[in-house]
């Protein structure tokens, strides 16, 4: 079985847990499981790309194409993790050297095989809804949504909250209209699988960055918070676990069902005939195990 191509849509510069996702992927990609295929960012912030680009060409030792959302201004404040990897490593990239964040995807899902691709949001749904809605062009002549249903293998979004329903989680909230877009609008023959607010909250991740060697640009990230106990709920670390080809060892899937979204961004899950899912803990699956998990697959990801 070939491996499968990950394109992994973040608001990196933002929380932490973000890159904490970002590394299981290096893990993952060491261990020969799946191959990093291309990063979008759906935050502005201009050192977002400059962090995962440093990563990247440190860790992986190749270069990973990486879009950012062209229409917006980019945003220079330096109270972000992801500056201090500009701050110690400089920059190879920036901002205006980017692709454009749909534009990239389309390319990658051009010319990717059929059936290979996961695609994974874990940030606001803006650039997955804007992918959807896009048509065809000098790429390629399929819309963005033809070209989910051909290439991608399953969706995976750090998204909603299905077990408390009052409460209105971040990456909906920022952009509601695009979360519900992407709801409504996914392609049925493309399971959807929804990491929610609620079964990653206790499993905290991140300090195991304290062990990295100093050529790691993660770990400088994580120096930023001055804490040498900083760790935050594993939300993006499980959206890129379910990547790994035996993630059942740890989640089962509930559904089939359909994500709602009102007008607030609160989100709810109605069992149903759509093709989507939310995972929760298998039976005797801990906080502390998973956080076990976790640690030991971005361990792998220090080595040479
Ligand atoms: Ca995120």
């Amino acid at each position: 079985m070939s491996k499968p191509l990950v394109i992994y849509d973040n608001d990196l510069a933002g929380d932490f847990d973000g890159t904490v996702g970002l590394a299981v992927l290096f893990g993952l990609e060491k261990e020969g499981l799946i191959e990093l295929y291309g990063v979008g960012l759906s935050d502005v912030s201009y050192w977002g790309p400059i962090a995962v680009d440093n990563a990247i060409r440190a860790i992986l030792k190749r270069e990973i194409p990486i879009g950012v959302m062209f229409d917006k201004e980019p945003d220079l404040s330096p109270k972000t993790h992801a500056k201090a990897s500009f701050d110690k490593f400089g920059a190879k990239i920036s901002w205006y050297l980017c692709q454009d964040v749909v534009r990239l995807f389309r390319y990658l899902l051009a010319t990717a095989p059929d059936k290979s691709v996961i695609l994974i949001s874990a940030g606001p749904m803006t650039n997955i809804a804007n992918l959807l809605k896009s048509e065809g062009d000098e790429i390629i002549e399929l819309s963005g949504r033809e070209l989910i249903e051909k290439k991608v293998i399953k969706y995976i979004a750090m998204a909603g909250d299905v077990h408390v329903t009052e409460f209105k989680e971040y990456n909906v909230r920022c952009d509601v209209d695009a979360a519900r877009y992407v709801f409504d609008n996914f392609p049925r023959d493309v399971p959807l699988i929804v990491v929610d607010f609620r079964v990653p909250l206790n499993t905290l991740t991140g300090d195991i960055f304290g062990k990295a060697p100093d050529y790691y640009p993660i770990k400088a990230q994580w120096e930023w918070f001055g804490d040498p106990e900083f760790k935050r709920p594993s939300w993006d670390p499980y959206a890129t676990l379910l990547t790994h080809p035996r993630w059942d060892k740890w989640f089962k899937l509930v559904g089939p069902g359909k994500i709602h979204i009102d007008n607030d961004g609160r989100t709810k899950f109605v069992k149903g005939g759509v093709n989507q899912y939310y995972v929760e803990h298998k039976e005797g699956i801990t906080n502390v195990h998973m956080r076990n998990v976790i640690h030991s697959i971005v361990e792998r990801s220090f080595s040479d």
